[in-house]
């Protein structure tokens, strides 16, 4: 069978998305270079059929560029996924953005598609609905490197002409266990659905999508990425017999509970103790 690839490239093989999407990107491309620093490259294991295994570490220029070499389109998907103090951030995530964007442009690939995060937003309060062309509102450093990339490939969008779809991507485990994880739920056939229509549109320019599920009470509109003809399949609905049965009123100053955020919004930067 003909596949749309050639070769795809893969960031962040090692992580929780890379390692549950792994199987299902053998649809795309003959080959799938799957890419993470050491200790992710280590629990890879070896190369199956149509893949390749790739160590790079996002902030080394030269292993980027090596990286990226040959491939058709990009998922990245590498860098940190959760707050953390900002050093580590910066070198994955605003530094490997960079590293990045110059080999795409330098090596004449195309496309990328950008795992963004609903953290861009995670300021907004959860009673309110959301949608792409909103000022983006992080909810901690993070975020806020989500942000960068969202605007570094914008602007590798306007100058270069080099397509990216960023996906601010949800809840996206086996199994929502709480409110906030039912309302941002993303079930991984979804997920790979919106890779299908991220690579496979024909023009998506710069496009910012969430990615999240058909979930009841869903706090994100997609009407600026139509155009991806994205249909969710999945609801969290069939997991509502998760949530706690006896219903607590939360404490009036908690932001976790308020902002969209969620926990993430109170691990971020604090005051020296
Ligand atoms: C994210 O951006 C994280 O990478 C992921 O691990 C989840 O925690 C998710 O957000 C979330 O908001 O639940």
């Amino acid at each position: 069978m003909t596949k749309p690839f050639k070769r795809i490239l893969f960031t962040g093989a090692g992580g929780n998305l890379g390692r549950r999407l792994r199987e299902r990107l053998q649809e795309f491309a003959d080959i799938v270079r799957l890419a993470d620093v050491a200790p992710g490259v280590a629990s890879l294991g070896p190369a199956g059929p149509g893949e390749e295994i790739v160590e790079c570490d996002l902030a080394d220029r030269e292993q980027v560029m090596r990286m990226c070499e040959g491939v058709d389109a990009i998922l990245h998907f590498g860098g940190v996924s959760t707050e953390v103090e900002f050093a580590p951030i910066m070198q994955a995530n605003i530094l490997g953005m960079v590293n990045l964007y110059e080999a795409v442009h330098k090596l004449g690939i195309r496309r990328v598609v950008f795992a963004s995060s609903n953290h861009t937003m995670g300021m907004y309060q959860t009673s309110e609905r959301v949608d792409a062309a909103m000022p983006t509102r992080a909810d901690g450093y993070y975020g806020l490197s989500k942000v960068w990339g969202e605007n570094l490939s914008r602007y590798y969008w306007d100058r270069f002409g080099i397509e990216t779809v960023c996906l601010r991507i949800g809840f996206c485990f086996p199994e929502p266990a709480t409110h906030r994880q039912m309302v941002t739920w993303l079930s991984l056939d979804d997920m790979v659905e919106l890779l299908r229509r991220s690579l496979l549109t024909p023009r998506v320019g710069h496009t910012i999508s969430f990615g999240v599920s058909d979930n009841p009470g869903r706090w994100w509109d997609d009407r600026h990425s139509r155009h991806l003809a994205f249909q969710a399949k999945d609801s969290s609905a069939q997991f509502l017999g998760n949530l706690p049965q006896e219903f607590a009123y939360p404490p009036a100053d908690d932001l976790s509970t308020f902002l969209q955020g969620g926990a993430f919004v109170t691990a971020g930067p604090k005051y020296p103790s």
